[in-house]
């Protein structure tokens, strides 16, 4: 009887979970480690608080192309295939490849094909429906349930909100990495003095995603600094094996070999990680607006706890600026290091 019982409660605990998960749409950047956006995919799909419906890919640290030949790759590497992949943006809304983009970061929107991803080319293909099309439908499917996490430029997100008038108020929820916030310490930009490199990518689609009304948690360059991914915290995570840390010590153990007092941040990996788990970050509600002059200021992200001139209809949102360090890198080694399905 007690027998009975225990399993009748293990079975509904189970159905309790499987009901809680967080169904999210990941738009991403990806490029297989030591960028974060790979390993911000491997702590979403290690864990299970999350379902991941699709993700869709977007230019930005590299070209659209091998943001999408690397993920499908990740997605066999982690075992996952039956995650659909969509693509998205080649370039951003407005703004123009410049000599300064190509020199300082990657070959975003280049004409050439990617290289051959670790293990080789995935088998497995992008779905024919458009990154865009992908979201809206989701989304308007389950109005109110979805929640989005981007961690790329926002070019996709802001042609979503375009194209279906109601889709805004249709998302449960966006978490973004990107911005950083003056009024907040560790403020200065990565990409200008001021400017964040997603934002500044497409500041157009920033302006446009931060002011659509939809809920935010934004996760800038402000709470990223409070990590430090050092060769001690590395060695520690690949000491379990399976095919994610595997792939770790072939791609981020090199360049440790390299660099071995290199201490890499986290961008992405904490806006999964703060979806995860809130308490892993602090944050304060603040007015966020993203500048969209085509002067020195271009795509920085400005922050206030009131609305200043020029700032006119931007929204609130919670801001990121603090991390719990010790307890978030061992959480994320402590999921990459699950068994993978
Ligand atoms: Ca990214």
């Amino acid at each position: 009887m007690t027998r009975t019982i225990t399993a009748l409660l293990t079975l509904l605990s189970l159905t309790v979970w499987a009901d809680d998960r967080i169904p999210i749409i990941s738009d991403t950047d990806f490029v297989m480690p030591p960028h974060d956006d790979s390993m911000a995919l491997m702590l979403a799909l290690q864990s299970p608080e999350l379902e991941i419906l699709g993700i869709t890919t977007v230019a930005g640290n590299e070209s659209l192309e091998r943001a999408t030949s690397d993920v499908l790759r990740m997605l066999e590497i982690a075992n996952q295939p039956g995650i659909p992949v969509h693509v998205g943006a080649d370039m951003p809304l407005v703004h123009a490849r410049s000599d300064f983009a190509v020199r300082n970061y990657g070959k975003w929107y280049s004409d050439e094909p990617p290289p051959m991803p670790p293990g080789g080319f995935a088998k497995k293909k992008a779905e024919t429906e458009s990154a865009v099309s992908f979201i809206v439908r989701t989304v308007m499917a389950n109005p109110g349930e979805v929640t989005i996490l981007a961690i790329g430029p926002l070019t996709n997100i802001a042609q979503a909100i375009r194209a279906e008038p109601k889709f805004a108020a249709s998302v449960k929820q966006l978490v973004i990495m990107g911005g950083a916030v003056a009024l907040l310490p560790e403020g200065a930009g990565n990409i200008t003095p001021n400017a964040e490199f997603n934002f500044w990518v497409d500041p157009e689609a920033a302006y446009v995603t931060l002011r659509s009304g939809i809920p935010i948690e934004l996760s800038p360059l402000n709470v990223s600094r409070k990590s430090a991914l050092t060769l001690d915290w590395y060695q520690k995570l690949v000491a379990v094996d399976n095919p994610l840390t595997a792939l770790l010590e072939e791609t981020l153990g090199k360049r440790f070999e390299d660099e071995p007092d290199r201490s890499w941040f986290m961008y992405d990996q904490i806006a999964v990680a703060s979806l995860i788990d809130p308490s892993l970050v602090t944050s304060e509600a603040l007015y966020v607006d993203v500048n969209i002059d085509h002067g020195v200021s271009y795509g920085v992200s400005v922050g206030g706890r009131e609305i200043w001139p020029g700032a006119e209809g931007a929204a609130k949102m919670n801001v990121q600026y603090d991390l719990d360090w010790p307890r978030f890198i061992e959480m994320f080694i402590d999921r990459v290091q699950r068994p993978v399905p």
